[in-house]
């Protein structure tokens, strides 16, 4: 018994050193450039509530303010861009700006496009298209949307905060340690 624990765990090290070193995802285009993009896999606790966040490092290239606004998934019905404020995850109203030549990084506890509604399972490894929807000044278009590839699910606890949307936490609750 002891020996077979011991497997399991090692195989657990190896696959988590391995998802480790996997490349993370890359969508580079003239004006807006994804790089180390992931998806928490849902095979936690936010499976059950059937969402799960998307993480990334975001540049603007272009000379005026861009907007991620959304975007689209095979995997979910919605996706959202959102924000975490004290804890708690809220729809960020007005998407995520990005000025002109700077980056935003997506992580969790903070800035993240959220995958509701999923359809289907993401576990460690599971490679899920996302399009993300900007809007800005892009040539002569006013939006653009950019195609990550190879966007892959990861096991992570990093950050510790509640993805759960609902029910919000009464004021008395959020004071408590
Ligand atoms: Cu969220």
């Amino acid at each position: 018994m002891r020996s077979k624990f011991a497997v399991a765990l090692s195989l657990v090290a190896a696959m988590t050193i391995s998802l480790g070193i996997t490349p993370a995802a890359t969508a580079a285009t003239n004006d807006v450039v994804v790089t180390r993009a992931w998806v928490r896999s849902a095979a936690n606790a936010d499976q059950a509530m059937m969402m799960t966040g998307v993480f990334a490092k975001i540049t603007n290239r272009t000379s005026k303010t861009v907007t991620l606004t959304g975007g689209t998934t095979s995997f979910a019905g919605v996706v959202e861009v959102h924000q975490v404020v004290d804890g708690v995850m809220a729809k960020k109203n007005g998407g995520i700006k990005i000025a002109p030549g700077k980056s935003v990084m997506l992580q969790p506890g903070g800035l993240h496009v959220m995958l509701l509604n999923l359809k289907k399972k993401i576990l460690p490894g599971t490679l899920v298209d996302l399009k993300l929807t900007f809007t800005g000044t892009f040539g002569t278009a006013k939006s653009k949307v950019v195609t990550i590839k190879n966007l892959i699910g990861k096991i992570s606890a990093a950050g510790g905060e509640s993805y759960s949307p609902s029910p919000m936490p009464m004021p008395s609750m959020s004071a408590t340690k």
